[in-house]
């Protein structure tokens, strides 16, 4: 492999300062080899760059065309261009010391003018993929597919009313798959880009919801077929860019996976701005899968409240953050899976530096979160609380609720002729949102 050129000339790899640096081009919280529990910050966060947002986004948005131009676009042959937009992707990994880095398939390499070319131009870039990640040592967190951009998925990809469309999308998921494999990905993921509808009038919901399950199942038996042991993971996303999407949110996305027998070879990939679309909390997110044993992976990002599409801004709301780390942390962790910056540059960012900044923030949040998670779970003040709340549950006839070895008549005859009425407690939630205010602020 040449020695490629620098492409971020005069930004240097980012050091962990500590708090009270002045240097804004330095963690503050992050310190990817600082030792807890015997792994590394990095190795508990598995931070991981999204492709499509940090190198092929421009700040187009619908009143305007892009706004941010890197100097490795310039080139005019699309497939050396795009190795060496690749070349500049690996060395923003490196200087922003993030271990893993995720994408879609047309990301990486352009689309062809056939199935057949679009395979050749991505087995060319897959192939420096790995030649860079060697070099490197930046792993591939999970890879997908782009079944939403191209005109020929205007109307879905697995549920897309015509046939043909079905095909050429399971053709291309066969290659994304194949492509995962081969760079070592750890998961691969399913965001149901426009699997959803825009009118009832035009649309067979049933239907639509039978081709995706069978959609899924080809690409579970495929990728048994070619060893791939990476975990499958369904994004859920409520609406954008279709007005409904199937995959819902996660609570909807497990009864499709049980619905259709899926559910024992997928996870879910929780995106927190499509958790706020969804009219839910990251949080609530994330526990409703740690629930069902199904939480997989995070696409870290934050929407804003007042805004009703998916913003997908850098996250340092480090509230939110912490509480959503206290519901992995008690889960077990995210396994296979780790935090992906699933998020963008606003359109007058423009500059390279823009591209750090937004990055050191998004990992100090989920750094220090995780920090204030831990020790709010070591000292175990909340998890007493609601242990204590539910305590009736934990012998005598709450118990016999709870392994369901009681009924309806031995219940009636226990109120009736020993309990009588209950007594209300209150749930202290002003007492206990003034704790995490302690932790957050000083404790
Ligand atoms: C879009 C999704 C997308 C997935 C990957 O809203 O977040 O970026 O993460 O296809
Ligand atoms: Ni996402
Ligand atoms: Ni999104």
């Amino acid at each position: 492999m040449k020695k490629s050129r620098i492409h971020f000339p005069g930004i240097a790899t980012v050091a962990y300062e500590g708090p009270r640096t002045d240097n804004a081009l330095a963690f503050r919280h992050y310190d990817p080899t600082e030792v807890i529990d015997g792994r590394t910050m990095a190795e508990h966060l598995r931070f991981s760059i999204a492709y499509w947002h940090a190198f092929r986004g421009t700040g187009a948005d619908p009143f305007g065309p892009g706004t941010i131009v890197r100097p490795w676009e310039s080139g005019r042959d699309p497939v050396s261009v795009a190795r060496t937009r690749m070349d500049a992707a690996f060395e923003f990994f490196q200087k922003i010391r993030a271990p893993f880095y995720c994408f879609h398939d047309r990301d990486i390499a352009p689309e062809g003018r056939t199935l057949a070319e679009s395979n050749k131009f991505l087995d060319a870039i897959a192939a420096h993929a790995w030649d860079l990640q060697q070099a490197t040592g930046v792993k591939l967190l999970w890879g997908t597919a782009n079944l939403f951009s191209h005109p020929r998925y205007l109307a879905g990809a697995s549920t897309n009313p015509d046939a043909h469309v079905f095909a050429y999308a399971a053709a291309q998921v066969k290659k994304a798959l194949e492509i995962t494999k081969q760079l070592g990905g750890e998961n691969y993921v399913f965001w149901g880009g426009r699997e959803g509808y825009e009118t009832l009038l035009n649309t067979n919901l049933k239907r639509e919801q039978d081709h995706l399950a069978a959609f899924l199942h080809m690409a579970v038996d495929y990728a048994k077929s070619i060893g791939f042991k990476g975990q499958f993971l369904i994004e859920p996303k409520p609406k954008e860019p279709t007005k409904h999407q199937y995959d819902f949110d996660v609570a909807s996305g497990i009864a499709f996976l049980r619905t259709y027998g899926l559910e024992s070879h997928f996870k879910f990939n929780i995106e927190t701005n499509h958790a706020t679309l969804a009219g839910h909390t990251f949080q609530h997110e994330i526990e409703v899968a740690a629930a069902a044993g199904m939480l997989g992976s995070i696409d870290a990002n934050a929407g804003d409240l007042l805004l009703g599409w998916d913003t997908d801004q850098f996250n340092t709301d480090v509230r939110e953050l912490t509480l959503a780390m206290i519901s992995i942390l008690r889960a077990g962790g995210l396994g296979s899976g780790g935090f992906n910056f699933d998020a963008k540059l606003r359109r007058p960012s423009i500059d390279p530096e823009d591209l750090f900044h937004a990055h050191i923030g998004g990992m100090d949040a989920y750094a220090l979160a995780f920090k204030l998670a831990r020790r709010i779970l070591a000292d175990g003040k909340f998890e007493q609380f609601v242990a204590e709340r539910y305590a009736s549950y934990d012998s005598g006839f709450g118990r016999a609720i709870e392994t369901r070895r009681t009924n309806f008549r031995q219940l009636e005859k226990l109120v009736l002729t020993q309990l009588g009425e209950p007594t209300p407690r209150s749930g202290r939630q002003e007492y206990l949102e003034n704790l995490l205010m302690s932790y957050l602020h000083g404790r």
